[in-house]
């Protein structure tokens, strides 16, 4: 969800955000299903058009309403922000959220142990993950291009959980062009902005 508030943010669209607990002990409410019948956030609306997954929304944005272009125009640079958008969905968010995050930060908050077996397995996929986008990224202030595109947009809400992480220390050790990147993303106004 982070995501499309942060490509509204960047493309200064005005929006109102209705907060929907998915994680409910109770389920997910009965009338988001309405927006999302796989119970899942995100959704959006506009004007009337419904819209759900993220990718569908955010490319939606970038196509609809004025502003910076999310995606470069380049047929290589948006190869390369569509590869690491791949990767961040279908191999980091799992690892380093799921794997790493919500066991070491979000478990401690809710008072349960940590899985370390799951940690520990998750570490050198990582690794991986984490050596994958310094090596593809730019050596410049975005992850590609000299703008902030869909690459960014995807790796900030991660990176701003996994960076929470005893773990990210360690793992982040040599990625010099990831670190920069962060340091410098971490304090944009969007991402203030878009807080959990
Ligand atoms: N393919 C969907 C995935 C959305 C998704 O998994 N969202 C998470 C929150 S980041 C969620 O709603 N999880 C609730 C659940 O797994 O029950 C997308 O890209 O929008």
């Amino acid at each position: 969800m982070r995501i499309v508030r942060l490509a509204l943010e960047e493309k200064q669209v005005k929006y109102d955000l209705v907060e929907v607990d998915v994680f409910a002990e109770t389920g997910v409410p009965k009338e988001h299903l309405t927006r999302h019948p796989f119970g899942r956030i995100p959704a959006s609306e506009h004007n009337g058009f419904h819209l759900y997954e993220t990718g569908a929304i955010v490319r939606y944005i970038d196509d609809a309403f004025p502003g910076c272009k999310l995606q470069p125009t380049d047929p290589k640079a948006r190869a390369q922000v569509n590869q690491i958008v791949g990767i961040l969905d279908a191999y980091a968010y799992q690892t380093l959220i799921w794997d790493i995050y919500v066991e070491r930060v979000v478990a401690t908050r809710d008072g349960r142990l940590a899985n370390e077996q799951k940690i520990a397995a998750a570490l050198p996929r990582a690794t991986v993950c984490l050596s994958e986008l310094n090596r593809l990224m730019d050596d410049q202030e975005f992850l590609i291009g000299g703008g902030v595109t869909f690459a960014d947009l995807y790796a900030a809400p991660i990176f701003a959980c996994f960076m929470q992480t005893p773990e990210a220390a360690s793992l982040m050790e040599g990625f010099e062009k990831l670190i920069y990147w962060w340091q410098r993303f971490a304090i944009r106004d969007s991402m203030f902005r878009t807080q959990p």
